[in-house]
């Protein structure tokens, strides 16, 4: 049986959904334009007002918005209400550049609660579970995020943070942690961990809900194995409140986005056009019901698919696809697209988990990519001329499924660092030679 946190919104008929992103849409250009003038200036050069703007059909009037304009508008340019008025910052886990601020009044702590709570339930949380999260705590929106849904939803809520693994099995085990939310990566690791120390008999986990970062259905399938649990994805950004914007349901092929406070658009990364369902773009989120910091048409940069197919699970929310790649880290290596889901599709389809590092780099005009990927404690002890075999093995594949040569480097279990947040699984060196 289906189960919905907040069923009326979540199985409402498409023209109600309509109509609330409609109203919405015209209430938040109107704030917008009168409350913020770096928006005002836009939408002047843009040469839209807000009489223009009726409802949905006139979404693509407006400009888009990028995270430049966020940069630029750093710290407070871009705030349709008052500071007094806001309760809460976050920011963006970016490492490079200004980092990105976000701003929360009470209510749009409260939308953003409401949206993981949505989350939890469909991944067949209730009130009677403990709900372990390992996602980082602080100005990162992961562990706020869940950790307000589940509190929304009265679950038993144990705010681990990320790090400290043995503490986090000793918890786990101890207080009978039952839905798990944390980075893909840092779930394989403690899977990996769990394992080890033969406690798998003593989780008593069910499911899983992982997000913040790119992850393919073998490492789903890995993870769910593992741990004996069903695995979900989870997918938001800060800029547009946090994790939630869009989750799993029992489907598990693709997420549900919260149209009753998002609106979401594909459009063609070099042209801004706006395109049909079913066709792959960068998705553009308008967060018409935010009160301290609503974006209109803001560039996520993710690359992914929407799809309003009728969902077994009875939501009528659009659903969209894992972001399959971002429009800004694929990898281009000697001309050849390249995105790293790609690689870890053939890893793991090959048996080995996901502790993997992709290097690129460039020499003499000419770029190189290297796969170094952790052996298993089993292939580890093979004899050498095996070892060589099964890297040979994977160059073909690998080749195979780019179009290009991969090196490839089969190195020690655990020589991989492990991360505890998300991933550093890309090195491009060419970059030190930019600029
Ligand atoms: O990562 C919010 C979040 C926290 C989502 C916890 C899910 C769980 P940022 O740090 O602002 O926010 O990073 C946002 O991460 O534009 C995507 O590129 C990527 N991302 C988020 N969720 C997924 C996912 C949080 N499920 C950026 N799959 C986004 C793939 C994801 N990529």
């Amino acid at each position: 049986m289906p189960n919905y946190f907040s069923p009326e919104k979540e199985t409402a008929s498409r023209e109600q959904i309509r109509a609330w992103q409609d109203a919405g849409l015209r209430d938040c250009v109107r704030r917008v334009y009168d409350n913020v003038p770096y928006y005002r200036k836009k939408m002047e050069e843009a040469g839209v007002a807000p009489e223009d703007i009726g409802g949905l059909e006139d979404l693509h009037k407006l400009p888009f918005l990028t995270k430049d304009d966020l940069r630029e508008a750093y710290p407070y340019g871009l705030m349709a209400r008052p500071l007094t008025d806001c309760v809460r910052i976050q920011s963006t886990s970016g490492t490079t550049g200004r980092r990105v601020v976000a701003f929360y009044t009470q209510h749009d702590v409260d939308l953003w609660d409401e949206c993981c709570a949505r989350a939890i339930v469909a991944a067949g949380g209730t009130p009677d579970d403990v709900v372990h999260v390992s996602y980082g705590y602080g100005l990162f929106t992961g562990g706020p995020g869940l950790n307000g849904g589940s509190h929304k939803l009265g679950s038993l809520t144990l705010p681990m943070s990320s790090g400290n693994t043995d503490r986090q099995i000793q918890f786990m085990t101890d207080l009978g942690s039952t839905i798990l939310c944390c980075t893909p990566s840092y779930a394989a690791y403690l899977a990996e961990s769990i394992n080890e120390r033969g406690l798998r008999d003593k989780i008593h986990l069910k499911a899983g809900i992982f997000g913040a970062e790119a992850w393919t259905e073998e490492m789903r399938r890995d993870i769910e194995n593992a741990l004996g649990i069903k695995a979900y994805d989870i997918y938001g950004l800060t800029e547009i409140s946090g994790p939630g914007v869009a989750f799993e349901c029992s489907e598990q092929s693709g997420m549900h986005i919260n149209e009753d406070y998002f609106i979401a658009e594909v459009i063609d990364p070099k042209t801004g056009e706006v395109l049909p369902e079913g066709e792959k773009g960068e998705l553009v989120f308008t967060s018409f019901a935010k009160e301290a910091f609503p974006l209109l048409r803001y560039r996520t940069k993710d690359i992914c698919i929407l799809s309003r197919e009728r969902c077994s699970c009875g939501r009528t929310f659009v659903k969209m696809t894992k972001p399959l790649g971002r429009s800004d880290d694929m990898l281009i290596v000697k001309g050849v697209n390249v995105f790293p889901s790609q690689i870890e599709t053939v890893l793991l389809n090959h048996g080995y988990a996901a502790n993997y590092q992709i290097i690129v780099d460039r020499q003499k005009n000419s770029d190189s990519i290297e796969v170094r990927v952790e052996m298993t404690p089993e292939m580890f002890s093979d004899e050498l001329s095996k070892i060589t075999a099964r890297e040979k093995e994977l160059v073909a594949a690998l080749k195979s499924m780019l179009g290009i040569y991969a090196n490839v480097r089969l190195v020690e279990p655990k020589s991989i660092v492990r991360s505890e947040g998300k991933a550093v699984r890309v090195i491009d060196k060419r970059n030190l030679y930019q600029g």
